[in-house]
């Protein structure tokens, strides 16, 4: 194990500098935005260069407790009881997306004979339980955050979920077994203490290939509270569970996102994490600390990850988005291909990585299009990896630039919400996927789904789907939809994934400004049904009855559709919504929150089948 350099300062103070950033001025961010936006220092480039791996070594490894032995971390911390923190409000930014040409039709739009209304077609859940919520913060922190960034999944036995800033174990019951944890304390008495921070965006995955959990979740020390870097390095942190039981002990690792040849520190926003053959690959959406921006790939050594060795490797793509080029082909992020089932890829086949542009936004789109990234990689002594844009697959019109004001967060209206900077946050300008890039390999073809936010019709969110196929190393879209029955209600922070059977199912939130608080329902197709199409009508995991009054206006990032290991069939669900409403109180007034509460979301989970075995 290498030695890390020591950080000492007071929890306090770093919880502070990782959240209090609330307290600063909008001019700040704003001139952040400005700066970093359009650097003067971006060449043009005629096509991606070769991109040059970077290959090191974990920074740091050690083998934690057991789960359910591990020391808290966190301490509470006193604030007044209604104060809401923003993960990360004030920061690096880098591009935003805007409209650069009028709300172009839906090409692949769903139509629906008569008015949608949710059929007895698709099955109801077997299971919905509560999961993490705000109040959990609360009761950890001694404050509440937005957004909670729900996602989960499930493996034999457990259903583990983590959200902004706890995770928890469940059994397949939805009895909670270890939790609310704070996510600190994952790496209690880590070498990095970075690691030990609750820092947010945290991703778990369920390894199926080798019964092992994945844990992880950013660092932000490098960051003072007003945004700016500091000049400490960041860190991925990533702790794998030593067996199948994720209320045991875990193997924990920190890889640094510092970037060769320069004296950047690089901040790893937004992480996303798959699981491959050989390897867990992960991308994050990187700021430089001298106005660097650009998506990361990396792929960690998967073998010696699940063996406990200290010297588990990781390779480093860095794609700069600072090349105008380049910022189409990643917009602003890349997902990795995540295994569902238990056929595994060809060996060395490469890892597909994902992207989506519009030509609506601004980023320089020509067309509406995936862009198809592989990654290679060959962990020998002298190990290889390459990382190339293999395709860009046009698409079907589609729009992700929806009209949201005062801010480009404030779009989605809520029943008795009257103030537009209290509308939710459709986060559909992020030129993205959003997670999952859920991977099946079909024997004769691999598949991939995965899903991203769109304006379905003026004014209306809706969830624009894909399935691609790789078949002989070519790639082709498969099917695509957006799934938006013209009914009044907006769908959006969608995530999909396929069964066995190549059934599909897709989970998402939705609200409307009437009568439809913001709850998570979910749609299906079977394999046979006829492409593009979500025949199975629409189910419920929970219905709202609450709305968020926060004016930060925060949805998602992110939600999780997950697939059964023990049947792969059984789909898993989680997403947030509101049983009760924030404070302010909108009329008419729906039930009342607790005392004190701001910002009261809950997650729930759920699940179902789409076919009887
Ligand atoms: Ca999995
Ligand atoms: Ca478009
Ligand atoms: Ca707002």
């Amino acid at each position: 194990m290498k030695t890390p350099r020591r950080i000492n300062k007071s929890r306090a103070l770093a919880l502070v500098r990782i959240l209090a950033a609330l307290l600063l001025i909008l001019g700040a961010a704003v001139l952040a935005f400005l700066v970093v936006s359009r650097p003067a220092t971006a060449q043009p480039t005629a096509r991606p260069q070769p991109l040059t791996p970077h290959f090191s070594t974990a920074l740091a490894f050690d083998v934690s407790p057991a789960l359910r032995n591990l020391p808290r971390v966190a301490r509470p911390l006193i604030y007044p009881p209604d104060t809401l923190l923003e993960v990360r409000e004030r920061g690096p930014e880098g591009p935003r997306a805007h409209r650069v040409k009028p709300h172009s039709a839906d090409g692949a739009l769903q139509l629906f004979s008569h008015v949608f209304s949710p059929t007895p077609t698709i099955p109801a859940p077997l299971l919905t339980f509560e999961g993490l919520s705000n109040l959990d913060n609360f009761n950890v922190f001694g404050f509440r955050v937005n957004p909670p960034d729900p996602n989960g999944e499930v493996g034999p036995n457990n259903y583990v979920e983590m959200i902004n800033l706890v995770f928890g174990v469940y059994d397949k019951a939805g009895n909670l077994l270890v939790g609310p944890i704070d996510t600190g304390s994952l790496w209690a008495g880590f070498p990095i203490e970075d690691c030990t921070d609750p820092s947010g965006d945290p991703v778990v995955v369920y390894d199926q290939l080798v019964d092992r959990w994945l844990l992880s979740q950013f660092t932000t020390r490098g960051l003072n509270p007003d945004g700016t870097f500091n000049g400490l390095p960041f860190y991925n942190c990533v702790a794998i569970s030593q067996t199948g039981d994720p209320t045991g002990a875990y193997f924990r690792y920190a890889f640094i996102t510092a970037q060769p040849g320069t004296t950047s520190t690089f901040f790893p926003d937004y992480p996303k994490y798959g699981v491959w053959k050989k390897s867990y690959v992960l991308t994050s959406r990187d700021f430089g600390s001298q106005d660097e921006y650009g998506i990361s790939v990396y792929a960690l050594e998967k073998n010696k990850m699940i063996a406990g060795n200290p010297n588990a490797r990781a390779v480093h793509f860095f794609i700069d988005g600072n090349d105008p080029d380049l910022l189409p082909l990643v917009g602003d992020g890349l997902l990795p291909a995540d295994l569902d089932g238990t056929r595994q890829p060809k060996e060395d086949a490469p890892v597909p990585i994902v992207g989506t542009q519009d030509d609506n936004a601004s980023y320089g789109a020509a067309f509406d299009a995936l862009n198809i990234w592989e990654l290679s990689i060959k962990w020998k002594a002298n190990p290889e990896a390459s990382i190339v844009l293999k395709t860009q697959l046009p698409v079907a019109s589609f729009d992700s630039i929806f009209p949201c004001s005062p801010t480009s967060r404030d779009c989605l209206p809520q029943p008795g919400i009257v103030d537009p900077t209290q509308f939710l946050d459709i986060l559909s300008y992020r030129q993205r996927p959003t997670f999952r890039l859920a991977y099946r390999n079909f024997g004769t073809y691999e598949s991939l789904v995965t899903n991203q936010s769109v304006e379905a019709l003026p004014g209306v969110a809706g969830v624009r789907w894909y399935e691609i196929r790789r078949t002989g190393g070519s790639y082709s879209v498969f099917q695509q939809g957006t799934f938006a029955p013209n009914d009044g209600i907006h769908r959006w922070m969608g995530s999909i994934a396929q069964d066995k059977s190549g059934n599909m199912a897709l989970g998402y939130s939705v609200v409307n400004g009437t009568n439809v608080f913001p709850g998570v329902r979910y749609t299906g197709r079977l394999a046979g049904d006829p492409l593009g199409q979500m025949t199975l009508g629409e189910g419920t995991i929970i219905n709202g009855a609450g709305v968020q009054t926060t004016t930060n206006s925060r949805w998602g990032d992110y939600t999780d559709m997950t697939v059964d290991p023990t049947d792969d069939s059984t789909f898993w669900y989680v997403n947030e919504y509101y049983e009760v409403s924030g404070l302010p109180l909108p009329t008419p007034t729906p039930p009342l929150p607790p005392p004190g509460t701001t910002a009261p979301w809950q997650t729930r989970i759920g699940s179902f089948k789409l076919s009887t075995p």
